[in-house]
């Protein structure tokens, strides 16, 4: 029998990955590599390195240890491969292989290389997600507007999750009502679970410290799950200690807590150490159990069966091109105050201070800081695209994009998000403890001490006026603005236009 290579990418790593499904163990020769192309498209965070390298090789040991041949090579091997393509035509010519199975990649770029490949490719698709690309298709097809509300229904209903016959459980889909309060520094909060490093960790950790050391992040205080059975345990310790109190405080931002009642669990099911339908599935019996209220659990299992899953179908069905999409025709560079450059903005210097050291921000710091920054000063989308791609350790294209290109930046024209998500001063001041500590005045509307974010708002609708004043969802606030006196609107105007000049003169704003 002619072996075969099997291949296992760095965010494949599910011992029921369907490539290893198809393979025989005694004919068949896993490649994993470590290679430059992947740790270097775009310069991503250490501790996002370390995690996926660390993750792989103990991964790689695991399959050995079941009796799997593994071909891995490191990134320091000499004559290492430099790119996925390079490693499997090593290892077919090492094994005299002329035939590939794999599971199609997360991403267009590595998928059309894949395709490219001079052997021939068996490409099975990825079915650790709920909805396959054919389905989300039917889904969405004919339809005015891809709501993820209703995607999720649609969801819940074909797992049963949460499920009275056809009905929601507690008689609604969504309980965000009860969700989303205002976090303050005396609730009870525990800490995320947190692992020791061990010999292959600690391997990876200095290679990363060499190679990588200049990219930006921390790589001190690693603590991250890197094998299925640790990331098991990080499972059980958020739905034990934080789960209950995960609606209440799902949007909230506090300046002494980087993460609040969040699982931290995207790294692992991103990677494939945990699957999405495991996690709800303990989250359901959770809150079966009385453990978890039902707006805790019914917002957690809507997370990810919904949102999670919904994203990467909108990043399948749009195509290659999504990441280029820029609908405001957004131009500006990316300044330095995301690279941890001086600013007087609190809520800005909180968000990217933890990105640096954490390889961590929630959705909310994402999305209503700094996005919400990149939105209102008219940032590039694409560099703001390549941004979050680096510094988070969850950052993969296939989630990472639709949010960002079209969630965060309405580059892609309103396909995910109705309106845009912009805010004023107000909104991260009603979820923070951010503003009482900030050099500039979130009460304040004009002058030097005026919070940025409440001249940019208007800076932005104004500059937008024409695009959005037909949004049914936006009427109010144009009535708004139309409203205030003149003079005062030509000083929000001009404070704001003031602030866009310090920043591309670099200032420290
Ligand atoms: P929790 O708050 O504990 O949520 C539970 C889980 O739900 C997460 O682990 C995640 O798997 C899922 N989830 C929640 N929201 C989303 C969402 N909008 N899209 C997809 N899954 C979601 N998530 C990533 O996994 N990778 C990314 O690269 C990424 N980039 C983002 C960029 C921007 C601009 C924004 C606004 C959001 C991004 N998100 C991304 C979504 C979300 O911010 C993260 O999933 C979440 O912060 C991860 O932390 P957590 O595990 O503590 O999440
Ligand atoms: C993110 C990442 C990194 C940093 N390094 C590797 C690597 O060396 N080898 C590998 O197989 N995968 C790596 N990955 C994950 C890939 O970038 C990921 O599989 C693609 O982006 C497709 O989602
Ligand atoms: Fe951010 Fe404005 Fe609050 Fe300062 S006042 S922390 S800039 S929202």
């Amino acid at each position: 029998m002619v072996t075969r290579l099997v291949l296992v990418l760095g965010d494949q790593l599910s011992r029921g990955l369907s490539a290893l499904g198809k393979a025989e163990r005694g004919r068949d020769v896993v490649v994993m590599a470590e290679v430059a192309e992947e740790t270097g498209y775009v310069p991503h965070h250490p501790k996002k390195i370390a995690f996926v390298l660390s993750a792989m090789r103990h991964f790689a040991e695991e399959l050995r240890d079941e009796g799997w041949q593994v071909a891995y090579t490191k990134l320091d091997d000499k004559d290492a491969p430099g790119s996925i393509p390079e490693a499997i035509l090593a290892a077919a010519q090492t094994h005299g292989a002329s035939e590939v199975l794999a599971t199609q990649p997360g991403e267009w770029r590595l998928r059309a290389v894949l395709q490219e490949m001079p052997l021939k490719m068996t490409l099975l698709s990825d079915d650790r997600f709920l909805c396959s690309a054919e389905e989300f298709d039917a889904w969405a097809t004919g339809r005015k507007e891809l709501r993820m509300e209703f995607f999720y229904r649609e969801m819940r209903r074909k797992t049963g999750l949460m499920m009275e016959g056809d009905q929601p459980a507690g008689g609604k889909w969504n309980f965000d009502h009860d969700n989303r309060k205002r976090a303050t520094t005396d609730m009870f909060r525990a800490r995320p679970a947190r692992f020791r490093e061990d010999a292959i960790t600690q391997d990876v950790l200095s290679l990363v410290a060499r190679r990588f050391g200049n990219n930006f992040g921390k790589l001190e205080a690693f603590g991250l799950a890197v094998t299925r059975g640790q990331a098991l345990k990080a499972m059980d310790h958020f739905i034990a200690h934080l789960l209950p109190e995960f609606g209440d405080t799902q949007d909230a931002m506090l300046q002494g807590d980087r993460f609040l009642h969040h699982s931290l669990l995207s790294p692992y099911l991103n990677v494939g150490l945990l699957g999405p339908l495991e996690l709800c599935e303990r989250v359901e019996k959770a809150w079966a159990a009385g453990d978890v209220p039902i707006n805790a659990a019914e917002g957690f299992i809507r997370q990810i069966i919904g949102w999670r899953e919904y994203v990467r179908g909108i990043y399948f069905r749009e195509g290659p091109e999504y990441t280029s999409r820029n609908a405001l025709e957004h131009s500006r560079p990316l300044p330095d105050v995301y690279w941890g450059g001086n600013t007087q903005m609190t809520c800005m210097a909180h968000a990217v201070a933890q990105t640096r050291e954490e390889a961590y921000a929630h959705h909310i710091q994402r999305l209503m800081v700094t996005g919400n920054f990149g939105l209102l000063t008219g940032i590039d989308p694409h560099a703001l695209h390549e941004w979050y791609l680096a510094v988070y350790f969850d950052a993969f294209e296939w989630v990472e994009a639709p949010n960002t290109i079209g969630m965060s930046q309405y580059a892609d024209g309103g396909i995910i998000a109705s309106k845009p998500y912009v805010s004023s001063g107000a909104y991260i001041n009603k979820m923070s403890d951010y503003c009482s500590n900030c050099a500039y005045k979130v009460k304040v509307k004009t002058g030097p001490d005026a919070c940025p974010f409440n001249t940019l708002y208007w800076h932005f609708l104004d500059r937008h006026r024409e695009r959005f004043k037909g949004n049914h969802r936006m009427g109010m606030i144009y009535r708004t603005w139309d409203k205030m006196d003149a003079d005062h609107k030509r000083d929000v105007l001009a404070t704001a236009e003031h602030f866009l000049e310090r920043l591309d003169r670099g200032d420290a704003v």
